[in-house]
């Protein structure tokens, strides 16, 4: 490791964490980086300001580039490791949470619902397409009165000959307004269950929810349905109960602990960059002690957090991945990143609230990601009933 000051480490070099990788998981890591950088970055910051992105055209580039359920096999996706999977999210959300997002609502909820718990047909029809991003796929779960307790949720689904008839509302929807298809989770008889509610359906309807502060280059919406007719195939064969869609949001969260990593690096980055060029009181911002304090601290945890999440990759390639292991993750990493991107800002000064600069718009994304996937106090309480055996949910 070299110490001059005109050759700095990177913040992820100092633990040389990059042997860990397969020269395979680099190559995908390369690649998406490379195209993020040329074909998204140049972009994010105007999106966010606009508070529009074109999610369509993303979904296309994405699609191109193969990261759409690159981890699910067949049906015209990749099939790549869990690894190669987490490390395309952190490139992805080092340029911004939003398009993260798009890709793991579209991979890891939507496509995977359908990939785990569809019929053949209804995997024929849907993911392919889906893979290529001509079809883009959104995951209705939260409630306006039920987010961290997805049990208490009042849509439903009622028989009506063979058919499906589905009330109710879904909040905070990202992808929703946009979507060609919604994958809604509903109350029926026999439990929850999931359906695939096609856009233009007669009685569903998805408005853009507006004036967000945080994800603002991605699309969120409400899913309204108001005496939804559906076939009967319209049901997921395989999800009966909760833990339908809560084993759906394991690989979301799964992709979130490396993802959020992405935006905490560039933070960092950005603010190593910053502190080298900036002189305040006749000397470079980076040769003061207090600078240097917050980098070191802010390199230890991103180091860490990469470190539990390539074990975590690795467990899940293994398949011993457990639930309690994701939200260690998800809890610890999400945490440090929004931490990091705050600490970072401080070293912009004035500048560090500018869209010039990706800090705050990192540290703004990253409330969302705080909170969705399951809240930080969410995840503390599943690590507390698998340390304690007592739930301390309700
Ligand atoms: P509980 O009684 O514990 O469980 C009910 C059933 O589900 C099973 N289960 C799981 N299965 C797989 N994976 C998991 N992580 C699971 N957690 C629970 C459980 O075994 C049981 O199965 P069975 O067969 O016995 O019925 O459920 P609970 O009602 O006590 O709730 C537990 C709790 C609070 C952990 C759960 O409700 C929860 O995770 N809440 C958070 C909700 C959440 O994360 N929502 C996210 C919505 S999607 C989203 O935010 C997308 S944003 C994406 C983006 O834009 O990037
Ligand atoms: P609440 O559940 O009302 O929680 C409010 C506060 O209470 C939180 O701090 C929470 O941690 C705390 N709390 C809750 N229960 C307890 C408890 N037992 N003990 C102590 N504290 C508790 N959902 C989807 O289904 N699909 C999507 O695509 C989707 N995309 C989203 C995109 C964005 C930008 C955002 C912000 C959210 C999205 N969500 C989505 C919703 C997200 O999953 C929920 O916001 C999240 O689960 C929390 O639910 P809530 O907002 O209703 O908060």
């Amino acid at each position: 490791m070299k110490s001059s000051p005109s050759t700095p480490t990177h913040p992820l070099a100092l633990l040389a964490i990059d042997g860990l990788l397969t020269d395979e998981e680099r190559e995908i890591r390369a690649t998406v980086r490379a195209a993020a950088d040329r074909e998204l970055r140049p972009h994010v910051a105007g999106w966010f300001e606009k508070g529009e992105v074109p999610a369509r055209e993303l979904a296309r580039t994405l699609g191109g580039l193969g990261v759409l359920g690159m981890h699910l096999e067949g049906y015209g996706c990749a099939g790549t490791n869990a690894v190669a999977y987490g490390l395309a999210c952190m490139e992805l959300e080092a340029v911004d949470s939003g398009l993260r997002s798009l890709v793991s609502v579209q991979g890891s909820l939507a496509m995977y619902a359908i990939w785990k718990h569809g019929s053949e047909e209804q995997k024929r029809h849907w993911l392919p397409k889906m893979a290529a991003g001509e079809y883009i796929g959104c995951f209705g779960l939260t409630e306006p009165d039920a987010g961290s307790d997805p049990g208490a949720m009042r849509t439903n689904a009622k028989r009506d000959g063979s058919d499906w008839v589905l009330n109710g509302t879904k909040m905070w929807i990202t992808n929703g307004s946009v979507a060609d298809v919604a994958v809604v989770w509903a109350r029926t008889e026999d439990g929850v269950r999931g359906f695939l509610v096609p856009a233009g359906t007669p009685g569903f309807s998805a408005p853009e929810i507006k004036m967000k502060l945080s994800l603002r280059a991605s699309v969120t919406a409400e899913l309204v349905l108001e005496n939804v007719r559906l076939p009967a195939d319209a049901m997921l064969p395989g999800a009966r109960g909760l833990s339908g869609p809560l084993g759906c949001l394991n690989e979301a969260r799964f992709g979130i602990v490396f993802g959020a990593l992405g935006a905490a690096r560039d933070c960092l980055e950005s603010a190593i960059s910053y502190a080298r060029d900036r002189t305040v009181f006749a000397r470079s911002l980076a040769s003061y002690q207090l600078t240097q304090q917050k980098l070191a601290d802010m390199s230890v945890e991103l180091g860490k957090g990469m470190l539990l999440a390539l074990h975590l990759g690795r467990l899940k390639d293994a398949g011993e991945l457990t639930p309690e292991q994701v939200s260690v993750g998800k809890l610890n990493n999400v945490r440090e990143a929004i931490a990091i991107a705050r600490e970072c800002r401080t070293i912009l000064g004035a500048n560090g609230i500018t869209l010039e600069y990706p800090v705050l718009r990192h540290a703004n994304n990253l409330e969302s990601v705080l909170t969705y996937e399951g809240t930080s106090e969410v995840h503390s309480l599943v690590i507390g009933k698998a340390l304690t055996g007592e739930q301390a949910f309700r």
